[in-house]
């Protein structure tokens, strides 16, 4: 600590009983500093430290520092640019930014958009696009790059400088169904993969997925070098350096802080040592409705979070022209004051004028009224704060780019509404304004020198300078040093060699009758592929802490479990043959329990393919009820990546799991999984469905290379498995098939059923025979999919295309007979079919509706009506 900033932090902790003491000791601490250097001081301080940690003391050290800049003047590195054309280009963006949103708005009033959100970030994006974000190229896999969503029009704004967008797509911002009619590219409200396929990366449009899903990336990338699969760089060597180690950057807002996701993986981070993780977290100090923090500090209360998770903090507050006032402010009437400002009238400061800060900011005493003397009104109000000056933004990316062994966040101070003057600059409205009147547009083209007449500015007309200009040529040779353009997405990735279903899953498809639940099928499954040697590798089996739950045990010893850092203990079970073994090149993920941190993880991986080029294929088992349910929204998400990739739904089916009682059993996750466009959702009886579902899957995504994912529910109950039938394979991928017919004659009745429900309706079948009444049973697979072909042939035969009947017509159009469907889950789901079923048929469902309770299978299934007695009663009843 330097002699002024000690003073300053005195200053900024108030009350001083003995001024001449402290003077003493201050001069002790600082003549050690002097002569004995900052080891030996931090040494002593530690000494004291532990001295002072006495309970009579009961000293325990401030987390948050004075509010001033964590990077002092003299640590500041030279920028390494051309000042001036960037803050001209970083103009040119606000204003393209600015007007493709206003523009929007005034032709169709209901689009929406936000113009104060990118205003304020727009240095800390262009700092990061002209030194720091590198995009994926020959030499270097890239940066991976979380944009705060509601700052997309800023993205655009630049990549039509770039060349990538033309004028005629930035003025489609909003309009992605209308553009192409009028030959121009749709732009995404938000950052959105599913809708922009080679630009965007990550979809961060609800708030709170993208900081979670950038710390699992970090993680993801250091397994993937770990097992040395794919090289992302390494953290630090022995002697510090580290060569193109590949980073995860993320811009966020400070209100975004406050979502749970946000918060929840902090110290995964730092445990993980993930120093390849940067979030800039910019502090407007505003949010939607008013200010963050405004009876507080968000700067402090977000340095004592991340500070005590263990991330290295930069804060990075003040702008060049403040250095000249702190270096006069001895006596550290700067901080003393800051240390009393709260953010809600920070806020009211950034809203009004220079004359409002001369009175009310430094008219508070003497000392800061001195300060403020010789400066003229115009002056103080362009004062900058740290994230609107560029030098400042670039020294802190540049130390946290160096810093090793830790994550770092970067605090940046900034304006919400940055240069929108009295028309939106920290005003509390200001995050959903979208307009601009004439006299607002012509100051914003003042304040910015923006080359535009009255006219062009009033007309909302997009500025780019021309191709040979010297701020062109900078833009892109920045761009071109950095690798190319980001964002970019590459939807292309190498196919995978895979095994043949009948050497890895004969057990399954030929069982024999055995008895197992799919679940031990599928573990056992997932051991085998595991050992394929070519598609093995890419395998991510991933855990939230239920993995001998499942029965998964002994893969913690086939495979290992992930730790960045090895095995430091013996473990207590080491002789077993189910050894809890953890390694560097382990390869399951045991997230613990945090399924968002399990998902988050999930999408990393399955979303390698695009991110890294590399793919890799996760299998991420859970307990049913807390996957769509509790981790919906981040699925949603995955689902808007392209994620490819499986996920298990175990101990599913609201009276299969049994005891378990009303917050675990699912009755809903596979009608929640039909609402996702690209998901496949299936509820297989039998090992051997589950095993071809399974291995259709992995060539759909990993051969064809279709965007998609699967969904299966997963049971516990154990029961006889019989072999899949030669050439099933089909009909259980499309959603059902014919298993059997019960009793002599003509079938009188049909009964459907899925998962391990399907074992009543066989049972009900026999009853029915042993009454005399003949029956033919389909194991349904998928009710979403055989929903979803219905859909598609009837929109097509709707619009006179080209169409097939249904796939239910082919597989009940044959009978008359009644029909009876029974699952585990809510009624809605087996309904869901009902539109398509061939004209004329009864169809009764049975389903699990309402709330779960413990007891056992017989009771529960009793209880909701899904068992055999009720499926047979119901079936009689039809006839
Ligand atoms: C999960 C979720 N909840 C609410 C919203 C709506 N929303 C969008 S931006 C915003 C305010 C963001 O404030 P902040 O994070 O401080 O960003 P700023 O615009 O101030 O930079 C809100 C509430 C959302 N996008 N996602
Ligand atoms: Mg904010």
């Amino acid at each position: 600590m330097t002699d002024q900033s000690l003073s300053r932090f005195l200053a900024a902790e108030g009350a001083d009983a003995d001024p001449v003491e402290t003077a003493e000791w201050r001069d002790a601490f600082l003549s050690l500093v002097t002569t004995e250097g900052p080891a030996r001081a931090r040494f002593i301080l530690d000494q004291l430290a532990a001295l002072a940690r006495d309970p009579h003391v009961a000293w325990s050290p401030q987390l948050a520092t004075p509010y001033v800049n964590t990077i002092a003047v003299d640590q500041q590195p030279a920028f390494p640019g051309d000042l001036a054309i960037e803050e001209k280009l970083a103009s040119l963006m606000r204003w393209n930014a600015l007007a493709m949103v206003v523009r929007a708005n005034a032709a169709y009033g209901e689009l929406g958009g936000h113009i104060a959100s990118y205003a304020s970030a727009a240095d800390l994006f262009e700092v990061g696009f002209n030194h720091f974000f590198r995009a994926r190229s020959d030499t270097h896999g890239g940066d991976l790059v979380f944009f705060q969503a509601h700052s997309a029009p800023g993205v655009y704004a630049r990549a039509f400088l770039e060349g990538r967008l033309t004028e005629h797509d930035l003025a489609h911002y909003r309009q992605e169904i209308t553009a192409p009619k009028h030959g121009a590219r749709g732009l995404s409200s938000y950052p959105h993969p599913w809708l922009m396929p080679d630009f965007w990366q990550f979809p961060t449009g609800s708030m709170g997925i993208g900081p979670i899903s950038s710390i699992y990336h970090a993680r993801f990338m250091r397994y993937l070098t770990h097992r040395q699969l794919l090289d992302c760089g390494a953290a630090a060597n022995a002697s510090g350096e580290r060569v193109a180690q590949r980073r995860v950057w993320g811009v966020f807002g400070d209100g975004e802080m406050d979502e749970p996701e946000s918060m929840s993986a902090l110290t995964l981070a730092s445990r993980e040592r993930l120093d390849n993780l940067v979030w800039v977290v910019n502090c407007n100090l505003q949010r939607l409705d008013g200010p963050v923090r405004g009876n507080g500090r968000i700067v402090d209360e977000l340095e004592k979070l991340f500070r005590g998770a263990g991330w290295n903090v930069i804060k990075l507050l003040w702008g060049s022209d403040w250095d000249g006032l702190f270096a006069r402010d001895v006596n550290g009437a700067l901080a003393h004051a800051f240390a009393h400002t709260v953010d809600g009238q920070m806020q009211t400061f950034a809203a009004k004028d220079g004359r409002f800060n001369r009175d009310n900011f430094f008219g508070q005493n003497e000392a800061l009224a001195r300060l403020a003397q010789g400066m003229t009104d115009e002056q103080i109000d362009r004062l900058k704060r740290g994230g609107h000056d560029l030098v400042k933004i670039h020294a802190a990316y540049a130390a946290a780019a160096r810093h090793t062994g830790e994550p770092t966040v970067i605090l940046a101070h900034t304006k919400k509404g940055y240069g929108m003057g009295a028309a939106g600059q920290g005003r509390m409205t200001t995050h959903s304004q979208k307009k601009m009147d004439e006299a607002a547009l012509i100051e914003f083209r003042n304040r910015f020198n923006l080359p535009l007449s009255d006219e062009q500015a009033r007309g909302l007309e997009f500025v780019k300078p021309a191709a040979d200009s010297p701020d062109m040529r900078y833009l892109l040779a920045r761009r071109e040093k950095l690798g190319g353009f980001i964002p970019r997405r590459q939807p292309v990735a190498p196919m995978l060699a895979l095994p043949a279903l009948a050497s890895y899953a004969a057990f399954a498809t030929a069982a024999g009758g055995r008895e197992m639940s799919t679940t031990m099928a599928f573990v056992r499954l997932l051991g085998n592929l595991l050992k394929d040697e070519r598609l093995g590798p890419r395998i991510v089996p991933i855990v939230a802490d239920e993995a001998r739950t499942f029965g998964m045990a002994n893969l913690f010893k086939q495979v290992g479990i992930y730790s960045s850092v090895g095995q430091r203990y013996e473990p207590e079970d080491i002789g077993s043959v189910l050894s809890y073994r953890e390694a560097l090149d382990g390869q399951i993920l045991e997230e613990g329990i945090s399924e968002a941190g399990a998902i988050a993880s999930w999408t990393a991986a399955a979303t390698s393919y695009s991110v890294h080029g590399f793919p890799m294929l996760p299998f991420y088992i859970y307990y049913s009820m807390f996957g769509f349910q509790r981790v919906g929204d981040a699925i949603w998400a995955a689902a808007d990546q392209r994620a490819r990739g499986f996920l298990l739904g175990a101990t599913s089916g609201r009276t299969t799991l049994g005891g378990e009682g009303l917050q675990h059993q699912d009755g809903s996750s596979l009608l929640v999984a039909a609402t996702i466009p690209n998901c496949k959702a299936y509820d297989p009886a039998f090992a051997g469905e589950m095993a071809a579902i399974i291995d259709f899957g992995m060539r759909e995504m990993l051969v064809d290379q279709q965007d998609v994912f699967y969904y299966l529910t997963l049971m516990n109950e154990n029961y006889a498995q019989p072999d899949l039938p030669a050439g099933a394979q089909p009909g259980v991928v499309r959603g059902g098939w014919r298993f059997a017919a019960f009793g002599d004659g003509e079938p009188r009745v049909t009964l459907l059923g899925s998962g391990a429900v399907l074992t009543e309706v066989i049972k009900a079948a026999h009853q029915l025979a042993d009454e005399g009444i003949a029956s033919e049973v389909f194991s349904i697979t998928s009710w979403s999919e055989l929903a979803r072909d219905g859909l598609h042939c009837e929109q097509r035969a709707l619009r006179g295309e080209e169409h097939t009947q249904p796939y239910l017509h082919e597989l009940f159009g044959h009978s008359q007979a009644p029909m009876v469907a029974a699952t585990d889950y809510v009624r809605a789901l087996p309904e869901s079919i009902r539109a398509w079923l061939p004209a004329g048929r009864r169809y009764l469902t049975l389903g699990t509706d309402g709330f779960g309770r413990s007891d056992t299978r017989a009771a529960l299934r009793e209880l909701f009506g899904v068992d055999a007695a009720r499926i047979a009663w119901s079936a009689k009843r039809l006839l």
